[in-house]
């Protein structure tokens, strides 16, 4: 009994912790005027520990979330450039507390799936889906493997689905990888991978999909920093490193700005900074991952999706505006994919910008479908999920759970719209060179 009194107890302060941290933060809406005033408030990151979820940009407002320490030289900064702002929200804590309400009233209400399967109701945890994994692989094995690509840094097993009708055997089948929650805090784009799963193996409704196409699936990519998310801070980005500086008490590196591609060049080196690059390119074990995974398979990679959120947008190579040799092509096909999307998105939400990253959002360094890109997928891009504010408060990370089914369902539209371009191109190309053969 006293038992149970102290682990209630225990739990409730662990709640109050979670949301104390935001207690006095800011959200801030950044209008810029100018290339010169985006760069500035863009920049900021690297110099004053704020955390952006949404580069601004001329023409689109900005968000950045402030501390209350830091909010006096924030502030300083944006006044003297005459940048113009406003206060979205001072009371984050609210809309935290909806998010968690309507994400636990949603999974109780939630009717009995008819078939085996995850609920797109709520966002599951780490151990639902590390189990779901395993037993869609026991389930299904003539097509479906699970594969322990290698421990987090705190140790968590990193699952990858590898779905497959020959085994990953047939050499002459493209390879198509899709991963998501690179970013901890970015909840929206887990469903995105689900719903691919189920579609893939439970709900098949286009068998060309599942017959042509050797999938590589890895729904959790940094599983530290998502479980740390629903535990201690709902906003935290960056994987769980830590002991980087004897003393140090800022922990995490940013995995998208810790791949070994320009790495450095536009990121920080601050350990508390939310962009922080990491000691060296591929310091981390949730980067390594997915780089040995690609490496594996890069004669026959052909397209690679790493989903965020958000902004409803998707991206391409490279982050310092430079252009792949097939720009021309990786835009047509990410247009493709944003026009299948549009088709079916709710009318409310915008429609999704397609283009390079440094002329989208922000110049940066070190992300990984930009390295995709160079170790070998001829078509790699980034995915920013929308925003979708509801009954939630705030526009940004937080998940109402009426738009989780959607997410899953348009996002799943615009992957295949671009999958079915890669494919056909794939085989196209081995077409071609059986007739020189010939
Ligand atoms: O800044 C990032 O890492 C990504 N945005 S997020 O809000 N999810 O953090 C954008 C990465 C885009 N990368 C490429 N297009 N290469
Ligand atoms: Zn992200």
């Amino acid at each position: 009994m006293y038992n149970t009194v102290f682990v209630l107890c225990l739990s409730f302060l662990a709640v109050l912790a979670k949301y104390e941290i935001y207690e006095g933060h800011t959200l801030y809406n950044i209008v810029v005027k100018d290339v010169e005033q985006a760069k500035l408030v863009n920049g900021l990151e690297k110099q004053i520990p704020i955390d952006i979820w949404m580069y601004a940009m001329p023409g689109r407002p900005g968000q950045v979330f402030v501390s209350k320490e830091t909010e006096q030289k924030f502030l300083d900064v944006v006044e003297n450039a005459d940048i113009e702002y406003s206060i979205l929200t001072d009371n984050i804590r609210e809309s935290l507390e909806l998010e968690k309400e309507r994400l636990a009233a949603a999974a109780k209400r939630k009717s009995e799936r008819s078939s085996f399967g995850l609920d797109f109701d709520t966002i599951h945890r780490y151990e639902v889906v590390d189990a779901y994994l395993t037993e869609l692989s026991i389930r299904f094995p003539h097509f479906v493997t699970v594969e322990s690509a290698g421990n987090s840094f705190e140790g968590r097993d990193i699952k990858y689905l590898k779905i497959s009708t020959t085994h990953f055997q047939n050499n002459t089948k493209p390879v198509i990888m899709l991963q998501s929650l690179l970013h901890a805090r970015e909840w929206i784009t887990l469903p995105a991978t689900l719903y691919a799963i189920e579609k893939l193996v439970i709900d098949i409704t286009e068998r060309d999909l599942v017959d042509n196409i050797d999938w590589i699936i890895l729904p959790i990519a940094n599983p530290d920093g998502y479980e740390w998310s629903h535990t201690d801070a709902r906003f935290w980005r960056k994987n769980r490193r830590n002991g980087l500086l004897p003393g140090d008490s800022c922990v995490g590196v940013d995995p998208n700005r810790n791949f070994d591609v320009f790495w450095g060049n536009n990121s920080s080196d601050d350990v508390c900074s939310n962009t922080f690059h990491g000691t060296s390119a591929f310091s981390e074990p949730e980067t390594a991952i997915i780089r040995d995974i690609i490496l594996e398979h890069s004669d026959r990679l052909e397209m690679y999706m790493d989903i965020h959120s958000h902004g409803s947008m998707i991206l391409y190579g490279f982050g310092n505006g430079e252009l792949a040799p097939n720009g021309l092509e990786l835009h047509v096909v990410g247009v493709a994919m944003a026009q299948a999307i549009d088709q079916v998105k709710w009318v409310e939400k915008p429609n999704y910008r397609v283009g390079n990253f440094a002329a989208v959002l922000y110049p940066a360094s070190g992300f990984s479908s930009d390295w995709v890109q160079i170790a070998g997928a001829t078509l790699s891009y980034t995915y920013e999920l929308p925003s979708y504010r509801g009954q939630s408060g705030v526009n940004g990370f937080l998940v109402d759970p009426d738009f989780i089914v959607q997410a899953g369902y348009e996002t799943w539209e615009g992957i295949k719209a671009g999958v079915r371009q890669a494919t056909n191109k794939f085989y196209n190309r081995v077409a071609e060179k059986e007739a020189i053969l010939r």
